[in-house]
């Protein structure tokens, strides 16, 4: 585990105490702050940047940010000032990395060994896509995907597909987008993608565009490494091609965010957080010997919707002896989390059982 501290200055405001610092871009909020939060503060809420973000002068000024809307009828710019009055809805949702949970493959991944914590859940605010697309004439005829582009300055010439942060999803969930302007009731700051975020519910991290510039609706995915080559389920062995499934949904997970260490007989609470990804979660067991036997955990607090995770919680009484304690959510589709999760090249969507689960010696 890294060190707390020094927090990178575009998330200085972060409380370094409740993350693990892999590296300026990619910053883990620990096991043990999230307990059964709901929502995440957005001083523990894990960072994710592909490149170097923009300056924090893009944030001065926000209603004047301007998205540039495409392949509808009537394409044009819009600024955040002018989504403000189109429409407004929130949504809670986890955004959680493509790669959080990597460190549970057996396999040797390059890339960030993301244990539990590149996932957070928080609430949105933004106008519905559908209603901008609709304000600008409608989707354009042949249009099967909604293609984002990140604020990032980028410099144009050959290798600009390369570096871009540009993501395609299948334009059957345009009516769950938002472009946001808020997180947890504030503006989004710079590190979360202020001015303006394209938020895709249900699917992972790098499909939700920061600094969200131009949305179109094409025909074809993007040619940008990002999704062409990169963020796609590769089989060991191969390389990144867009023949591969690209990394868009997420599916059923959950794990226990304690006890995390060794403690005293007695009563005790187990905790975790459960969440069915594109699905909403409904049901989550513990166990307290790897598998062996299960038991129907308790959610403990309200559903907050689809996108959402739920906190839960087992009351056990622990006699001296050795624990190791999993979860197991189902989603409200009847699919369960695997023993395992199957390899892929670079360890996206991790979501097995088995892997996750924590030991723990009771005296
Ligand atoms: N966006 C942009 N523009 N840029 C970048 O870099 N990244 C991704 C997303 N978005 C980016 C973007 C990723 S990859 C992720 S995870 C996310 O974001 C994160 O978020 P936060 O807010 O947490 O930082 Mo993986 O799948």
């Amino acid at each position: 585990e890294a060190d707390a501290g020094p927090l990178p200055e575009y998330v200085e405001f972060k409380d370094a105490d409740a993350l693990i610092i892999h590296s300026n871009n990619t910053i883990e909020t620990k096991r043990d702050v999230f307990g059964v939060q709901p929502i995440t503060s957005e001083h523990q809420l894990y960072v994710r940047n592909n490149v170097t973000p923009p300056d924090e002068s893009i944030v001065a000024d926000r209603d004047a940010w301007e998205v540039s809307i495409e392949g509808v009828a009537n394409p044009g710019s819009v600024t955040v000032g002018d989504l403000k009055r189109m429409g407004v809805e929130t949504v809670a949702m986890v955004l959680q990395c493509s790669g959080n949970g990597r460190a549970f493959f057996e396999h040797e991944t390059s890339g960030t060994q993301w244990q539990t914590g590149a996932a957070g859940c928080v609430l949105w605010t933004g106008v519905p896509l559908r209603t901008v697309v609709e304000n600008m004439g409608g989707v354009a005829d042949g249009a099967q995907f909604v293609t984002g582009t990140g604020g990032e300055e980028i410099p144009e010439g050959p290798n600009a597909a390369d570096v871009m942060v540009e993501r395609s999803v299948p334009l059957d969930v345009l009516d769950s987008i938002l472009l946001a302007w808020d997180m947890n009731g504030e503006p989004i700051s710079l590190a979360h993608g202020g001015p303006l975020r394209m938020i895709v519910p249900g699917f992972t991290g790098v499909n939700n565009v920061k600094y969200i510039k131009r949305v179109a609706m094409t025909e074809v995915e993007t040619d940008a490494l990002i999704q062409s080559q990169r963020y796609r389920l590769v089989p060991l062995g191969e390389s990144g091609s867009p023949e591969f499934p690209s990394v868009w949904q997420m599916e059923v997970k959950s794990w226990i965010t304690g006890p995390l260490e060794d403690a005293a007989s007695g009563m005790h609470q187990i905790t975790g957080l459960a969440f069915g990804g594109i699905n909403a979660i409904d049901s989550v067991e513990v166990s307290l010997d790897d598998g062996e036997t299960w038991e129907d955990a308790q959610f403990v607090a309200p559903d907050l919707g689809r996108y959402a995770w739920r906190p839960f919680v087992l009351a056990k009484d622990l006699a001296p002896g050795s624990y190791r304690i999993v979860s197991r959510a189902t989603d409200s589709e009847g699919n369960q989390q695997p023993e395992a999760t199957e390899p892929n090249q670079s360890g996206y969507n991790h979501n097995g059982w088995r892997a996750p689960g924590v030991d723990v010696t009771i005296s």
